[in-house]
């Protein structure tokens, strides 16, 4: 798949093209880069602003459009009314997404688009959006509405789509202490979005929007999954926001692994009664990359999913080499079967157990008695009791069991393919 952003370049890599390129890169697919403007800004400055040239505009989307099939654009940063006109000439023929983010004010406070070329954008730019991704502010502006008139998003919302806009979002709509809504009008649908507020001030996170948008949207997704599914991806990234710079963090964008391993953990804590199957030695949950050569591959939680009280708590981060246990059981299935990368352990519960055995999910044992001294002296009991319960085995195990051994808990491990495939045994034998 070919994704292509047409925007502002930042140097701070916290927004513009150089952002979208690492959160298309995040999708693994490939980011094509039409730039509009050049910007000088870090983390606590914005410098100055300078647009190109019409010729070099041009050319940069002959080159690509002549040689790429294109599956989605994304339009940032226009700045001026030449570039909003030559950008609709091009694309208003163009049959696939375009996801139109209007960006206005840097969140340092730059100004990325002229006063005068915002009439322009409303006749030229808003037209070409599937989905355009306002704020607040930047929806006000571009309905020509005061900042401080009571008008109600919906009505807002209308104004932008009657200028042709088919989807529109008002980012941040509507906020209270802990939750923060967008407010999205489809053709026939209005809805708002809510979601936990995360109290941080941070560069990026409007870009990795609608970034993520446009992905989901050129893999066919419906206009309301799309928009869940780059919330989810925009709190992961603003989650991860770090303070690379002396000023405001950047959002940062984490690999495949690390987004689909993150979804599943927060989807796996909240399962109603979890707590009840978290082992007095906790629990990690983690996946691989393809073909691990050590635990270093292996993607998991530095610490543990924790039992507080009646609660699943997530303490620690994901880090490569996070899990020892976990990790090491997950070298040894997959050197015999390579399709699985992800694996959890569960508290040993015999009632567990016969459901696995209902559900005609393969299950297999080993006996920590039976463990060879030398192997205990190794400190290899996990390598050996999976290994042999995988050789006792003639299917593909979906979990494997111990009962314990004198002061060892007894323990299942869960394996499958990806976290997801995790989260749908377990949710058919708890
Ligand atoms: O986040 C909006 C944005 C988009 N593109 C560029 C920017 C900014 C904000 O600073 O600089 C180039």
């Amino acid at each position: 798949m070919n994704l292509l952003s047409i925007g502002g370049s930042d140097p701070s890599s916290g927004a513009g093209i150089q952002s979208d390129i690492k959160t298309f890169s995040s999708f693994n697919v490939h980011g094509l880069t039409v730039i509009t403007a050049i910007t000088s800004q870090n983390t606590s400055n914005f410098g100055i602003v300078e647009p190109v040239s019409q010729k070099i505009l041009e050319d940069q989307i002959e080159s690509i459009m002549s040689d790429f099939k294109i599956d989605g654009i994304k339009i940032g940063v226009v700045y001026n009314s030449q570039i909003i006109k030559i950008l609709n000439s091009k694309l208003r023929k163009i049959k696939i997404p375009i996801v139109v983010d209007p960006v206005i004010k840097s969140t340092t406070g730059g100004m990325l688009i002229e006063k005068s070329a915002i009439s322009d954008f409303q006749k030229y730019i808003i037209p070409l959006a599937t989905i355009i991704t306002p704020n607040r502010f930047e929806s006000r502006i571009l309905s020509n509405t005061k900042i401080s008139s009571k008008k109600s998003l919906q009505s807002i919302a209308r104004k932008i789509q009657k200028m042709g806009a088919k989807n529109v979002v008002i980012t941040g709509a509507k906020t209270n202490d802990k939750k923060i809504s967008d407010f999205v009008l489809e053709k026939n649908e209005e809805y708002f979005m809510p979601v936990n507020k995360i109290n941080r001030i941070n560069h990026g996170s409007g870009c990795n929007y609608s970034a993520a948008i446009i992905f989901a949207l050129a893999k066919n997704m419906t206009i309301k999954d799309s928009l869940r599914f780059a919330q989810q991806f925009t709190q992961n990234s603003i989650k991860n926001a770090k303070k690379t710079g002396k000023g405001i963090a950047i959002t940062e964008i984490r690999d495949a692994i690390n987004q689909d391993l993150e979804e599943a953990i927060n989807k796996f804590v909240q399962i109603e009664n979890i707590y009840k199957n978290i082992p007095e030695c906790q629990i990690n949950f983690v996946y691989s990359k393809q073909k691990p050569k050590s635990i270093m591959d292996i993607l998991g939680i530095s610490g543990r999913i924790v039992k507080s009280e009646k609660e699943a708590i997530v303490a620690g981060r994901l880090i490569y080499g996070g899990s020892k246990h976990v990790a090491t059981a997950l070298l040894v299935m997959n050197k015999k079967y390579p399709k699985i990368r992800s694996a959890i352990n569960l508290k040993y519960q015999s009632d567990t157990i016969s459901k696995i055995k209902k559900t005609k999910l393969e299950v297999a044992k080993y006996d920590r008695n039976k463990e060879p001294k030398n192997v205990k002296n190794k400190g290899s009991t996990i390598e050996w009791g999976i290994k042999k319960a995988v050789k006792n085995s003639t299917k593909m195990p979906d979990a494997i069991y111990h009962t314990g051994d004198f002061g060892k808990e007894p323990m299942i491990m869960v394996f499958a393919e990806t976290p997801n495939d995790i989260l749908k045994k377990i949710l058919k034998i708890i």
